[in-house]
């Protein structure tokens, strides 16, 4: 399999690294060890952990304001790959890549070549009826599976239906779509009427997936549209998961959801039910902001991933998430913001399994809150750092990947066949 970053660097890294990494995973191994935690389990279990990249995540993003070309930018998919493999070379815990459909599209065979030159494979494919591609013939302006006309609603169908066959070839199983239907007036559309179309819409998409696939839907509060939107709430999300039938799952995106809107606790509804899809990791603070996983509130991250492991550990029935980082990278390189997002979400797992489950059980049914409380903050409290690390280590990965990315100097280098990007407008990705 081939690297992209030169071996020697990373081990170089790794040799400066590796006495004080085997010393505080000891330690660490013998304060779990205490609380009845086999740290090599919890090694195993993370080492397993993937989380996928998205293509259009290693472009640098922007807002509805401006966009601000970073250097050496992706020029086109293959050069996305490389920058995933980049990613998943340092970090081991990025082993496929989630295409987006019409930006992605290539020859499927080259696709794939691509990327199991670099052990990758694909995720879920996400098909784009958000905006209009170039030469397409009706407009999404007014909607799409939604739309009140007919025509633009079967040409919406048919794009999704094309996504499924090019992930086919490339060895997908699941189709994500995610609609930006919706209205900026009240009485712009008629709430059950739209509704209703996109349910019939969606179940024509549905009657193409091919057995062993899985169809997400991904629900968003607002925007593009600011007063109502088609798939608005998990509430909905669920009800079209429900009504498709026994393939169709809900996905969470974290930024999807008002502030301090209780995102556990629809994880734990959606679970209970066996409708939970997967997820797509980013962070917010006012929005949709699209920000690093666990930058702003990373116990969020970890009571999500509490109600996850509860979840794994408790063998939930058809209990099988779907992970993809969801960021728009404005101000940093996307490769670097995405390496730590996925060590963030893999953080967030290892501290979930570290939480006496037992204990907990027990202080909930004697109504003691406080102690409930702090059994899951001594979860969180423990710095699993050396478990993380040693899992790159042990995976032929980083022990520092960013450390390792910028002596490697990856993004100078390609920024001599990658000539700077012009666009300064605007472009939320
Ligand atoms: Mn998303």
């Amino acid at each position: 399999m081939e690297t992209i970053i030169e071996a020697d660097i990373v081990s170089q890294d790794n040799e400066a690294r590796e006495k004080a990494l085997k010393a505080d995973y000891a330690a660490l191994g013998e304060q779990l060890s205490r609380r009845g935690i086999a740290i090599d389990d919890i090694l195993a279990r993370v080492r397993a952990f993937g989380v996928a990249i998205p293509s259009w995540g290693v472009g640098t993003g922007g807002t509805r304001f401006a966009r601000f070309p970073g250097v050496g930018e992706p020029r086109d998919i293959f050069d996305k790959i490389e920058d995933c493999a980049v990613i998943q070379q340092l970090t081991r815990a990025t082993p496929s890549v989630s295409l987006h459909i019409p930006w992605d599209k290539a020859d499927p065979k080259r696709l794939k070549q691509a990327a199991a030159r670099f052990g990758l494979s694909f995720d879920a494919m996400n098909s784009n009826t958000f905006s209009d591609a170039q030469d397409q013939k009706l407009s999404y302006k007014y909607g799409s599976l939604s739309h009140a006309d007919a025509a633009v609603r079967r040409q919406a169908v048919e794009h999704n239906l094309e996504c499924i066959e090019i992930g086919r070839t490339l060895g997908s199983k699941a189709l994500t779509v995610w609609i930006g239907d919706g209205s900026n007036f009240p009485g712009q559309v008629n709430f059950a009427r739209a509704f209703s179309r996109y349910l019939d819409a969606m179940a024509d998409i549905y009657a193409g997936l091919p057995d062993d696939w899985r169809l997400f839907t991904e629900h968003k509060m607002y925007e593009p549209a600011f007063y109502s939107t088609v798939v608005q709430d998990w509430g909905t999300n669920y009800i079209i998961a429900k009504e498709l039938g026994p393939k169709a799952f809900c996905l969470v995106d974290l930024g999807h959801h008002a502030p301090n809107v209780n995102i556990e606790m629809i994880v734990s509804r959606l679970i209970q039910f066996g409708k939970l899809g997967g997820f797509h990791f980013n962070d917010s603070k006012y929005g949709d902001d699209d920000l690093d996983a666990g930058s702003i509130d990373p116990y969020r991250l970890f009571l999500v991933f509490n109600e996850l492991a509860d979840a794994e550990i408790s063998g939930a029935k058809g209990f099988e998430p779907a992970h993809m980082l969801d960021q728009s990278h404005n101000v940093t390189d996307p490769i670097e913001s995405l390496m730590l997002s996925a060590v963030e979400v893999q953080r967030a797992y290892a501290q979930a399994l570290l939480v006496d489950r037992d204990a907990l059980a027990t202080f909930q049914d004697d109504n003691d809150a406080l102690m409930a409380t702090q059994t899951l903050k001594a979860a969180y409290r423990t710095d699993v750092e050396p478990i993380l690390a040693m899992a790159r280590l042990e995976s032929g990965g980083a022990i520092d990947p960013v450390a390792a990315y910028r002596r490697a100097g990856y993004r100078q280098k390609v920024a001599h066949d990658r000539p700077a990007v012009a666009s300064g407008g605007g472009g939320i990705v």
